[in-house]
């Protein structure tokens, strides 16, 4: 991976799939990738319960929970799962953000819905540029939070597909 360590302060990241996701080598490649850039991981793994994402949240208060999803179902399950954080009042400003294939075959551009639901960016594959173009608006978007801008900052909306 082509990152260069973080020039902020070093984040301690919550990196997840959701309940119905059995993909595993995405959240791999997001736990080196935040670690390349000198971020501290906990990775929940795949299918993990909105409950044990939840409660890792509210236990661990990271700086920052990545979501990722690749089965499709990502719009779904990601639109119930932060309805569930925002209602706990200590979470109601984590910063949150999902990304992966969050529809089927790019169809379903779900970007504006889940912002709108209350993730603090969306990096869909499906965005221009694909997965690639992705990870740079996510790397930026790390570079925003690590500086101290609050919930990533004007890169926040960036990736909103
Ligand atoms: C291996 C695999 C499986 C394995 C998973 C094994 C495991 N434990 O990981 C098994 C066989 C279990 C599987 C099952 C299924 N799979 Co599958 N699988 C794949 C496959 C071939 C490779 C996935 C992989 O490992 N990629 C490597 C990782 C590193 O890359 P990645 O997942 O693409 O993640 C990148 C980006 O998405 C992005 N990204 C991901 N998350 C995030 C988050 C953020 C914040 C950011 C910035 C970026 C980001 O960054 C990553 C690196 O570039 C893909 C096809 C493909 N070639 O990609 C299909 C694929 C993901 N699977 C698919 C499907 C449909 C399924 C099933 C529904 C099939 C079925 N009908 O049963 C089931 C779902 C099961 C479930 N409950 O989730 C589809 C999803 C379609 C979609 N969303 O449009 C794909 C794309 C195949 C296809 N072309 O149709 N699968």
């Amino acid at each position: 991976m082509n990152v260069t360590a973080c020039a902020g302060r070093r984040l301690r990241v919550v990196v997840s799939g959701l309940s119905s996701d059995a993909h595993l080598w995405n959240l791999v490649h997001l736990q080196l990738f935040l670690e390349d850039l000198g971020h501290e991981v906990a990775n929940l793994g795949n299918t993990t319960p909105d409950a044990t994402i939840v409660e890792a949240c509210r236990t661990g208060r990271p700086d920052l929970l990545v979501l990722s999803t690749v089965n499709g179902h990502g719009r779904t399950d990601g639109l119930r799962l932060i309805r569930a954080l925002r209602a706990v009042p200590s979470l109601a400003a984590l910063p949150v953000v999902i990304g992966g294939k969050l529809g089927i075959d790019g169809r379903d551009h779900a970007g504006t819905r889940l912002t709108a639901a209350g993730y603090d960016a969306v990096f869909d594959d499906a965005a221009e540029g694909g997965p690639e173009s992705g990870l740079a608006r996510f790397e930026s978007f790390l570079g925003a939070l690590a500086a101290g801008h609050s919930r990533g900052g004007p890169a926040a909306g960036a990736g909103a597909a």
